[in-house]
């Protein structure tokens, strides 16, 4: 692949802007390789700044479920903005994306738009802790949950434990009401609930994480941590900006069944523009002010442009339904991956739900954090740059979700299946 303006590009980028990117890991620093620019996209395809093309399996971290520059969503992107761009003031077309998301996700009967994932569950803490007076919060290790201070936490030693920062700039005292307790270890919450129940606002889960590789939580799990949130009145919180309307026209609760307090969305329901949401039931999210007394705010939030891409791409998942077509488009590409692994010898496990899933250089099972971190990074690492020479561009870190989209075509999926028949690593 040519890289002579990309690296120009990162040059330049390095002189204006911390690393040269505006997230961390679009430096690629995980994968030893110079991140790439990115000039545009179309369809399942990006094109960078050496017009060099790939087939997408990031989709900008999710959002591009219909595929990029979709023309229904452009459309309506331009059918609005032609009219202006923001107010400040309600439109319309707020109260509409909120009908769907209502009518989508059983457990949210009010919803709240702001401008990214992080806003929406930095609202959902701050609302669970003001509807009830309590203050921790229990996370799990490997879930992320955005950048908001009380969630860059990470695990001390022993099984639970009070949170300690995970980052500089956070305070010990932002973290002391977050507990954390392994993903898919029901005794372990059971123990913090045994010590913390009365001071326990919320749990807040990835009820399908994205964000330690994809891993499920096991409905027992799911169904304990409801269980044990109804009978000490704590709220649970699923965090679904991953896969919120990735995994059907809903979200993973619909799936397991097993209904959220509160529910946190972005990405896909903003199709590409900035969004993030918080909904739960009308006795909760009636605290937010200004009915309420929880303050949260926003200059951008419920954005008309931003809201006609999520209800064009809405409505074009509700109207197609592509979820079966991109599970079973899903499912082909990892079992021919895994096949060819496996005869080459090559430890790996593939967790997948849907349409998204993770490659893991790892023996498995892959469960929780503690199995996670145990796979081969810099193979991985070698993987990536394996596949970027050969047009496939995947998530520049093992511990990412690959997305497709219904833009994917089965040439596409046969192309990555070669590269990955001439792996060597
Ligand atoms: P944003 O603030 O990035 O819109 O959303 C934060 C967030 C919240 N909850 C979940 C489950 C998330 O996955 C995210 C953000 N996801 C990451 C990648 N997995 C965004 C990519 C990045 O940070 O550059």
């Amino acid at each position: 692949m040519k890289t002579k303006n990309n690296a120009w590009l990162y040059k330049k980028a390095l002189k204006v802007i911390p690393g040269g990117v505006n997230s961390p890991v679009r430096a690629f620093k995980s994968v030893g390789a110079d991140p790439i620019f990115i000039e545009k996209a179309k369809g399942a395809v990006l094109t960078d700044a050496d017009d060099n093309r790939y087939i997408d399996y990031c989709l900008s971290w999710g959002p591009m479920i219909l595929g990029h520059a979709h023309k229904a969503v452009l459309d309506q992107v331009r059918k609005t903005m032609t009219k202006g761009t923001s107010y400040g003031i309600p439109t319309p077309l707020e109260t509409t994306l909120a009908e769907m998301i209502v009518e989508a996700v059983d457990s949210i009967e009010k919803v709240r738009l702001v401008s990214s994932g992080t806003e929406a569950v930095m609202t959902a803490i701050r609302l669970a802790r003001g509807a009830t007076g309590r203050d921790k919060i229990v996370k799990f290790t490997g879930c992320y949950h955005g950048h908001v201070d009380h969630l860059l936490v990470q695990a001390g030693s022993g099984l639970t434990t009070l949170g300690s920062p995970s980052s500089p700039g956070v305070p010990a005292d932002f973290a002391k009401h977050t507990i954390l307790a392994p993903y898919n270890d029901l005794p372990a919450v059971e123990k913090l609930f045994s010590e913390h129940a009365s001071t326990i606002a919320a749990v807040i889960i990835e009820p399908v994480a994205g964000n330690m590789g994809v891993i499920s939580a096991e409905k027992p799990f799911l169904q304990g941590l409801r269980t044990l949130c109804d009978k000490h009145a704590s709220l649970l919180i699923f965090d679904e900006v991953i896969t919120g309307f990735r995994l059907g026209y809903c979200g993973a609760q619909k799936l397991t069944g097993i209904p959220a307090d509160l529910t946190t969305l972005g990405k896909i329901i903003g199709g590409g523009f900035p969004i993030g949401a918080v909904g739960g039931r009308d006795d909760i999210m009636r605290h937010l002010s200004p009915e309420g007394s929880v303050y949260q705010a926003g200059t951008l939030s419920g954005n008309p442009v931003c809201v006609a891409a999520g209800i064009a791409t809405l409505t074009q998942l509700k109207e197609t339904n592509p979820y079966p077509h991109l599970e079973a488009m899903t499912l082909y590409l990892c079992n021919e991956i895994s096949r060819i692994l496996k005869t080459a010898g090559i430890e790996h496990t593939i967790n997948r739900i849907g349409s998204m899933f993770t490659l893991f250089f790892n023996p498995g099972p892959v469960t929780d954090y503690d199995s996670a971190v145990k796979s081969d990074t810099s193979r991985y690492a070698a993987y990536f740059r394996h596949m970027l020479d050969f047009g496939i561009y995947l998530p520049p870190s093992q511990f990412e979700a690959n997305f497709l989209s219904t833009a994917h075509t089965q040439p596409q999926i046969e192309k990555t299946i070669a590269a990955v028949a001439k792996l060597r690593i």
